[in-house]
């Protein structure tokens, strides 16, 4: 019956449709701005999407080749019967070909060993210490259930100072300039996931892990977390703010200081102008 065939081929030939309408989609796609689709923003997110092109040509033209050869052997050998429903053909009975297999496991391995080797540039240059920029930490970002508490330094430049920022799920930083953010975990493990930037690290109980990137456009992107934390895990998520200059992003800071200053003011009993109830 060849029906089977064309089954399958139908199947394959939908997958590979949805990978070519992907890329013409800006909500298939990679992550990246709606406006310019297949503008990538930061510097590891260019190297990130290289190697993701590359293991989807070696998968893809695998899977085109292994579904021709199949959907070519079912359409060439359906299940044929005589009047009588017996079988046309006989099996053949087949303990393998010895060449086939060497070489169905050489050419795979050394795919492997050659992506292996290939990313070791791009995984050095996002996680190896060594690679880390050489300035002072933007913030100190503690993942809690279920959000992102940031720390900046205040006006005196130092982190885990009396005057630093402590903000909740809003990451600021300037335009094409190298960031280092102290990743850290109040109780569970978390995941750090800076889409549109192609950054994502674990957050670790105990653990305080540096991390750099950066972002070549100005604008407004998304930080989720990636490990399933909890029960509110969905809305672990925060805004990221590219600005465009220094100034910005210092004028930011001074703004929530004050925020956070007068809120400070208002706890503080009888300093506020409510409490009209007082009776003296
Ligand atoms: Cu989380």
């Amino acid at each position: 019956m060849r029906k089977w065939s064309i089954l399958f081929a139908m199947a394959a030939i939908s997958t590979v449709g949805c990978f070519v309408y992907s890329y013409f989609d800006p909500d298939w796609w990679l992550p990246n701005t709606a406006r310019d689709m297949h503008r990538v923003v930061s510097t590891f997110g260019r190297e990130i999407d290289n190697l993701f092109l590359i293991i989807l040509f070696v998968t893809g033209g695998v899977f085109i080749i292994t579904q021709v050869v199949l959907v070519a052997a079912m359409y060439r050998f359906p299940d044929r019967r005589d009047e009588q429903g017996r079988p046309v053909r006989k099996a053949v009975y087949s303990h393998g070909s010895q060449l086939l297999e060497l070489i169905w496991t050489v050419i795979p391995a050394g795919i492997l060993v050659f992506i292996a080797l290939y990313q070791m540039g791009t995984w050095a240059s996002i996680k190896y210490r060594g690679s880390a920029p050489r300035v002072p930490p933007l913030a100190e970002i503690t993942a809690r259930q279920f959000q992102w508490v940031m720390r900046y330094p205040g006006p005196d430049r130092k982190l885990n100072t009396a005057d630093d920022l402590v903000v909740i799920d809003d990451l600021h930083f300037v335009k094409k300039q190298s960031v280092l953010i102290y990743l850290k975990s109040a109780d569970v493990l978390h995941s750090f996931y800076l889409p549109q930037l192609r950054i994502k690290q674990d957050a670790v109980p105990g653990l305080t892990i540096p991390v750099w990137f950066d972002c070549d456009e100005a604008g407004e992107y998304e930080l989720v977390c990636a490990e399933l934390c909890g029960w509110g895990h969905y809305k672990m998520r925060g805004n990221v703010t590219v600005h465009e200059t220094e100034k910005d992003l210092r004028r930011w800071i001074d703004e929530k200081l004050a925020e956070q200053g007068r809120s400070q003011l208002a706890m503080i009993p009888g300093s506020g102008s409510e409490g009209g109830d007082r009776d003296d």
